[in-house]
């Protein structure tokens, strides 16, 4: 398991590389050109511009997230063509500075949804919410400007400025959508660009909808082990994957997400490690990696990767605003308890590792 965490770049995350090369065993870099607009090559000089400073810092660029998908592939347009012809541009240049990964998601419209992103948990701390009445019979563009006032002033991806005006035509076009029509845009955009990831030895890695569940009557597609095995599926190379997303699988209270590790772990290249507890009236908030403070086990979360010997990345996926952090940290995205959660995530992983060799040394003295 190689462990790393997201940063969002230089002048974009107020966390320093110097703080995150503090965090025990991390050793890469999450991260993406966050102000091209979605479509838009990415320029060679920009993605060689953050290799240089993530290298000056100690750190592999291995994983990106995310290369995002321009709207007109997810509703299946003329203009998907030329799209995915930059789409494939961009793999091939993220290649040649060495990247493996690339995180991406075909949510429509909507990136991950939230309704809250500072709600107060009771020691005092505050996480990220989600309260399914405010997603129910729904203004959008206000789902969307509640999100946008309350990051603190933090762009967040998926919910660019230069997207409100679009938000009421994209649901337009969006009419008539279901969720068969969208897998047959997926495939389309997955058959066109598998090949030259092949070339260029990137592994794709599907992020989950967040959360999993079809929302502002809108399809969504990576949402459970049904629709997964589906999407695996569409493409069978293993270029085609997952990037596997704890807590937003474990927002749906019927995902057994130990069980979809151990069920696909050759197809998952990322994996992203965060709890989420569950309120009786589908409301859920994000809380810390521990076991018994949510409804996701990740002790047995990390067991399921240990067990199948996963060698592919991973970080902590979001973390509680602690200590204060919450008046100058992107939500989700403070420094502490994401080290933290990693620190619970090692302590789990060698903990079964030394098990693991004790077993060994009984056998060989046998
Ligand atoms: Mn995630």
């Amino acid at each position: 398991m190689q462990m790393t965490f997201r940063w969002y770049g230089e002048g974009n995350d107020p966390i320093p590389l110097s703080h995150i090369k503090q965090i025990p065993g991390v050793t890469g870099l999450v991260w993406a050109l966050h102000d091209v607009p979605v479509g838009e090559v990415w320029p060679m000089d920009r993605i060689l511009e953050v290799k240089g400073q993530a290298e000056k810092a100690g750190f592999n660029i291995d994983v990106v997230e995310s290369v995002n998908v321009h709207e007109d592939i997810k509703l299946g347009l003329p203009s998907r063509i030329q799209l995915i012809e930059n789409y494939k541009q961009t793999i091939r240049n993220l290649a040649q500075v060495g990247v493996k990964v690339i995180c991406y998601n075909f949510m429509p419209v909507f990136d991950w949804t939230r309704t809250d992103l500072f709600k107060e948990l009771p020691d005092g701390s505050n996480a990220l919410f989600f309260e399914k009445a405010k997603t129910v019979d729904v203004d959008v563009t206000e789902v969307f400007d509640r999100i946008t006032q309350g990051s603190k002033g933090f762009t967040m991806p998926g919910f660019e400025p230069e997207k409100r005006p679009l938000i009421l035509n994209l649901f337009e076009q969006y009419k008539g959508m279901t969720e068969e029509k969208m897998f047959e845009n997926l495939k389309f955009f997955l058959d066109a660009i598998i090949p030259t990831c092949e070339e260029c030895d990137i592994k794709m890695a599907i992020h989950p909808d967040d959360p999993p569940w079809d929302i502002f009557g809108l399809p969504r597609l990576i949402k459970s082990e049904k629709n997964i095995q589906k999407f695996l599926d569409l493409n069978p190379s293993p270029y085609n994957g997952l990037t596997l997303c704890s807590g937003s699988l474990g927002s749906g209270t019927e995902n057994d997400v130990a069980a979809i590790i151990r069920k696909f772990h050759d197809r998952i290249h990322f994996a992203h490690i965060r709890n989420v507890k569950h309120f009786d009236n589908g409301d859920f908030i994000e809380c810390s990696h521990r076991s018994c403070d949510g409804d996701v086990d990740i002790a047995d979360v990390v067991k399921a990767y240990h067990e199948v010997g996963f060698k592919g990345y991973c970080r902590p996926d979001h973390g509680r605003h602690i200590w204060g952090e919450e008046a100058h940290c992107r939500p989700g995205y403070g420094l502490y308890d994401r080290a933290l959660g990693i620190m619970y995530m090692w302590g789990v992983w060698d903990a079964l590792e030394q098990a693991q060799q004790r077993l060994g040394n009984i056998k060989t003295s046998a």
